[in-house]
């Protein structure tokens, strides 16, 4: 009901809407309208009261909730049921539960702050509130537990085509999980899956996008090689030293397009065109071409990143001419030449 109250307030267009028009139309008292247009204000929106005109919106630059994503969806199955929490410890958790109690594909988690948000490898995200988009969509594909790598390649894709379109930023994707700008990391994926042997039970793939941090809000480990898009596109890491003040980007619109983006290119996925993903991935490849050093717990050697397979390896020509296929799982890769 509040929302609906939020939807009549923004149709308005930061006109007054009188408490009694509301009530009337949604059939609730004005003490209850007064009641949700209180939770709203708390949820960060700026809304005017007056006693005689009534209610007025003004503004509601970028704000997390259910509403702000739903309203302007344009998939057909990917967060049509969305879960928002102001605080809560990972979202691929909480995925995982709705998972394991059998919840429908394209379930989406989101989260303004996480208190425990995880990188692979038992690595820890930065994932601090009311700046990033750290959300979480449940999958069910009928693909066998070799073939899940390809999910991670195709998020990267859809991810990097989905920050272009809300913002204009043309990003880059460093095999296998990280999306990158200018060397720094933007955009984090850990898929993590629940199978048996022969068949994927359920993917939950957890995406962190660093939207809206300041240079500083980065602490002193990350400050060389994490990156947000406001900050990218402020200058803030440029040599020119442009500086540029920008505004806030709107989160709510680039889980939009987010979500638009995997749910065509999953689609693809059904239907096998994984070839056509893959030479999309290649287009926005910053490892390609570039020296690697591949560090997993049995070995350790370096080379150079030949190639992706339609499978989502990387192939990695040794120094001594051996040619491997990487499998993401257990490994790390660094660029020997900056972040490749
Ligand atoms: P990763 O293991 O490739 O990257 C983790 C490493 O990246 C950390 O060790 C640290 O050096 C660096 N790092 C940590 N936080 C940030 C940040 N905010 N920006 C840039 N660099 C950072 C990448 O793992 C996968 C991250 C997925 C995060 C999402 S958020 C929603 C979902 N829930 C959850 O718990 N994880 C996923």
């Amino acid at each position: 009901m509040k929302y609906k109250v939020l939807k009549m307030l923004k149709e308005s267009n930061e006109e007054y809407v009188s408490g009694e028009a509301i009530s009337g139309l949604l059939n609730v008292s004005r003490t209850a309208i007064w009641k949700y247009v209180n939770e709203l204000k708390e949820e960060g929106y700026a809304i005017e009261s007056s006693s005689k005109k009534g209610y007025k919106l003004v503004n509601s630059v970028d704000i997390l909730n259910e509403y702000e994503i739903g309203c302007n969806l344009k998939t057909d199955i990917f967060g049509r049921k969305i879960y928002c929490f102001p605080v809560i410890d990972s979202t691929n958790n909480y995925a995982k539960k709705l998972a394991y109690e059998n919840c429908a594909e394209g379930i989406v988690v989101v989260a303004e702050k996480q208190t425990s948000g995880r990188g692979r490898l038992g690595r820890t995200w930065d994932s601090m509130s009311g700046k990033g988009i750290w959300m979480s969509i449940v999958l069910r594909p009928s693909i066998g537990p070799e073939d899940v790598q390809i999910i991670t390649l195709a998020a990267s894709v859809a991810v990097v085509r989905a920050i272009a379109s809300a913002t204009g930023i043309r990003t880059g994707i460093k095999w296998p999980n990280d999306i990158v700008l200018d060397g720094k990391k933007v955009c984090g994926i850990l898929t993590e899956m629940n199978s048996e042997m022969e068949r994927v039970n359920f993917i939950v793939l957890g995406i962190g996008i660093n939207v809206n941090h300041q240079i500083d809000d980065f602490g002193k480990e990350l400050s060389n090689s994490a990156v947000s898009l406001r900050a990218y596109a402020q200058g803030q890491f440029s040599s020119f030293g442009k500086n540029e003040e920008v505004p806030a980007f709107n989160r709510s619109e680039i889980i939009q397009n987010v979500l638009y983006e995997l749910e065509i290119i999953y689609n693809k996925i059904k239907n096998n065109l994984t070839a056509e993903i893959i030479e999309e991935w290649k287009k926005y490849s910053v490892t390609l071409g570039k020296r690697v050093k591949i560090t997993s717990r049995r070995e350790e050697y370096e080379g150079v990143a030949r190639d992706v397979t339609n499978d989502g390896k990387l192939v990695v020509e040794g120094i001594d001419g051996a040619i491997h296929e990487v499998v993401s799982g257990e490994v790390s890769v660094r660029g020997i030449m900056g972040y490749a």
